[in-house]
């Protein structure tokens, strides 16, 4: 027995954050263990790299290379996911392979080499999809824009990278648009609420 690992994915702005952090709150009220991390980790020595590069524009990596450190930041917390689902700590990601794959291939880069670099890590037991209908629902919240990739033609391109992850078992899709942050969190818990009392299987792996 081991705790599951879960996912909320999203286009920028679209409440990953948010939810993450609400999904977390309700689980620690009843009573579980549980840790919240975000890809990217800035704190790291890649995840500063890749912090300078969001925030500046004009900061020159070749794509390739930036998608890379992407899953090298990933691979450098391999070892604390694995522990914490082993110990029974549920696992709940602010983004994970699925953004490195899906922002790579809206610059053009092929969905099998973008994939190739996280194979081994763990995959999640349920991914949650924020998806907008409306893209100007996105682009119109607060402080969008502000970093690298916050721009809609950009994020159209984004979107449609992440429907290549439909068939993917672990994958739900989730419509947020005209949804109140409560309502949002609710379809999250309909979906999380199934698997958090453990998992019989072992840690599965991209
Ligand atoms: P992300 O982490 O995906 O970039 P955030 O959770 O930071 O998104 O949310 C972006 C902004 O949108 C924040 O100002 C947040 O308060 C707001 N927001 C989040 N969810 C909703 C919602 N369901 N309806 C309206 N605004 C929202
Ligand atoms: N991003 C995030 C990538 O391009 N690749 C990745 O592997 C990951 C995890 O970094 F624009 C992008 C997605 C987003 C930015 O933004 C990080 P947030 O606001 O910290 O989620
Ligand atoms: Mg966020």
């Amino acid at each position: 027995m081991r705790a599951p690992l879960i996912a909320i994915e999203g286009l920028d702005r679209s409440g990953k954050s948010t939810q993450t952090l609400k999904l977390v709150r309700r689980l620690q009220d009843s009573n579980r263990s549980v840790k919240l991390l975000k890809f990217p980790e800035r704190t790291t020595a890649i995840g500063k790299l890749i912090d300078q590069y969001l925030k500046d524009k004009k900061y020159k990596l070749s794509d390739e290379s930036v998608h890379l450190l992407f899953s090298a930041n990933r691979w450098e917390l391999q070892d604390k996911i694995i522990d914490l689902l082993t110990n029974q700590y549920i696992v709940v990601v602010d983004r994970y392979v699925y953004s490195g794959v899906a922002y790579s291939g809206a610059k053009g880069l092929k969905f099998q080499w973008c994939l190739n670099p996280d194979l081994g890590m763990p995959k999640p037991d349920v991914t949650i999809f924020l998806k907008f209908n409306d893209m100007l629902q996105v682009t119109t919240r607060s402080g969008f824009g502000e970093e690298r990739y916050e721009e809609s033609e950009f994020q159209k391109k984004v979107c449609a990278q992440f429907k290549k992850f439909e068939g993917f078992s672990e994958w739900h899709n989730i419509n947020v648009d005209n949804k109140s942050i409560e309502e949002v969190h609710d379809e999250i818990w309909n979906l999380v609420e199934p698997v958090i009392n453990g998992i019989n299987n072992d840690i599965q792996t991209f």
